[in-house]
């Protein structure tokens, strides 16, 4: 019959026209610099177990809350909703009394007991593997807590420096390591003591990278050895170094240890003034981020952060600049997840938890708050997911002007472009095709929103206060998205025709 061979060859056509758009790179095995990191500490997570709560007490900051391995087992599917790809925990080791930080340890080989088993450690490692999200933590290499056995050992008075307290920076606030006995790491038995516990880690619990803090107080020897041997044990392991120095020179001679990644302490300041109100201009902010990609080495794997465990929470400076934080960590981790460098977030943003000083900056997390920010989250790690121009490719910044800004990202066949409206009132901005090729279309995947090139091969966009969108730019749907309309329009017809034709025949029948 004519009707069917009719629609035998337009439903083919229709198909054709809702195919994806090409222009996003063809997807590759997943790297370092495309991961992003969720930092937590252990005891001020989850508590799913109370037989492991030996010396807790909720109400004091400086004491253990009972947070425990099973409790972060059983928020996998939270950490899976925000995408993250890989979780930082604070030190699992066994502590001292009141080491609910996990940096006074007592034994390198043994977990600490309030936080559960080695077996319940290697389950949630597991777990983890299994929702391909990977697990790093926290090895102090520089000091032990004061309750460990070596520290009153006739025998080990060489393995310490000194059992004066250690100066740290006061602006880093690194309170816990004040009175801590100092391990001597050129020592021959310590250096090995040490490497074989790192290494012993990784065979028995398959972790994938070690957070290494203070590296600026330890012997650069042993941590360059240190480094290899770690790497040398697993494949792709990965270590996460932290230098307490708001000087990117003095942070790039660490370089050297073979150390991937660094804490990019020296952006934090500019990042969160940029972003804890509107209206802000974004010079300093961008300027720092040329400097990143002028000093390191390896400025794509600058680990990135707005706040941590020992700074002031990045929601109290929005607070006392008496601005709402939903918008504004929304813009500045939509910055944190789409420029150069691996993004680490601390447990709590996603509920933008005040905090002040340390302690206050621990508090417990809380799992039954707003999903705003933890569904924007979620959307912006898959998007950083699905364009590889985002953690790979080359920046160029476009527009900026007190808060608003555009910048361009570009890898292989891929175009990427952020818009970041950090104002008050709604922006736009026309790209024009020296900027971004024309005749093609800017698809948004944050909002949807889709802005396609115009006669004059310009692409006007436009944004509402405080809103930020990535596009990606593909080839234009536009014909065949009217040539499907067409075609619909064909075969209403058509149908149309039939039927009517076909009630005229039974109306004429009927006469
Ligand atoms: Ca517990
Ligand atoms: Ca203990």
């Amino acid at each position: 019959m004519k009707k069917s061979i009719i629609a035998l060859i337009l439903i083919p056509l229709l198909f054709l026209t809702v195919l994806p758009a090409s222009g996003t790179a063809a997807k590759e095995e997943r790297i370092w610099q495309d991961e992003s990191i969720y930092y937590l500490l252990i005891d001020r997570y989850s508590n799913r177990d109370n037989s492991n709560d030996y010396d807790v007490d909720v109400r004091n900051p400086e004491r253990f809350h009972g947070g425990d391995f099973k409790g972060i087992i059983d928020r996998l599917d939270h950490i899976e909703d925000l995408g993250f790809t890989t979780i930082a925990l604070s030190p699992v080791f066994a502590n001292g009394k009141d080491g609910y930080h996990g940096y006074w340890v007592e034994d390198f080989y043994e977990t600490e007991e309030q936080f559960g088993s080695i077996d319940e450690f290697k389950k949630l490692v597991k777990e983890a593997h299994d929702r391909d999200i990977k697990v790093m933590i926290d090895f102090p290499i520089n000091h032990v807590g004061t309750s460990h056995p070596w520290v009153n050992d006739p025998d080990k008075a060489e393995w310490f420096i000194d059992k004066e307290p250690i100066e740290t920076e006061d602006n880093m606030n690194k309170d816990w390591l004040n009175g801590l006995p100092a391990l001597n790491q050129d020592h021959p038995e310590v250096k090995e003591y040490l490497i074989d516990a790192a290494n012993w880690w990784i065979d028995e619990t398959n972790i994938d990278g070690y957070r290494i803090e203070g590296v600026q107080l330890a012997s650069q020897n042993f941590v360059t050895e240190f480094v290899s041997a770690v790497k040398a044990t697993k494949k792709d392991f990965y270590v996460l170094g932290d230098v307490w120095s708001n000087d990117p020179n003095e942070i790039a001679q660490f370089e050297s240890t073979g150390i991937d990644s660094f804490a990019d302490y020296p952006s934090v300041a500019a990042m969160r003034d940029s972003f804890k109100e509107p209206d802000v201009a974004m010079t300093e902010t961008l300027a720092d981020l040329e400097t990143n990609l002028d000093t390191y080495e390896n400025p794509y794997m600058m680990a990135r952060f707005l706040d941590n465990q020992d700074m002031v929470r990045f929601t109290r400076d929005m607070i006392e600049l008496n601005q709402h934080p939903g918008p504004r960590w929304r813009n500045a981790l939509t910055y944190l997840f789409t420029v150069p460098g691996i993004p680490i977030v601390y447990y709590a943003s996603e509920i933008a938890v005040d905090g002040g000083e340390t302690p206050d900056n621990r508090k417990q997390m809380d799992f039954r708050t707003d999903k705003e920010l933890i569904e924007y989250l979620g959307q912006l790690s898959s998007v950083r997911e699905q364009l590889p121009s985002l953690t790979r490719g080359t920046i160029e910044v476009l527009h900026e002007e007190d808060g608003f800004t555009v910048f361009k990202r570009e890898y292989e066949e891929e175009t990427s472009v952020v818009v970041i409206n950090n104002t008050s009132g709604t922006k736009d901005i026309i790209l024009t095709a020296d900027q971004l090729e024309a005749n093609k279309e800017l698809r948004g995947l944050l909002a949807g929103d889709l802005v396609k090139s115009n006669p004059d091969e310009e692409y006007h966009i436009v944004l509402d206060r405080e809103e930020a969108e990535i596009y990606v730019l593909t080839d234009k749907a536009g014909f065949n998205l009217t040539y499907g309309i067409t075609l619909l329009a064909v075969l209403f017809a058509f149908f149309l025709f039939l039927f009517l034709a076909k009630r005229r025949g039974m109306r004429n029948n009927k006469d």
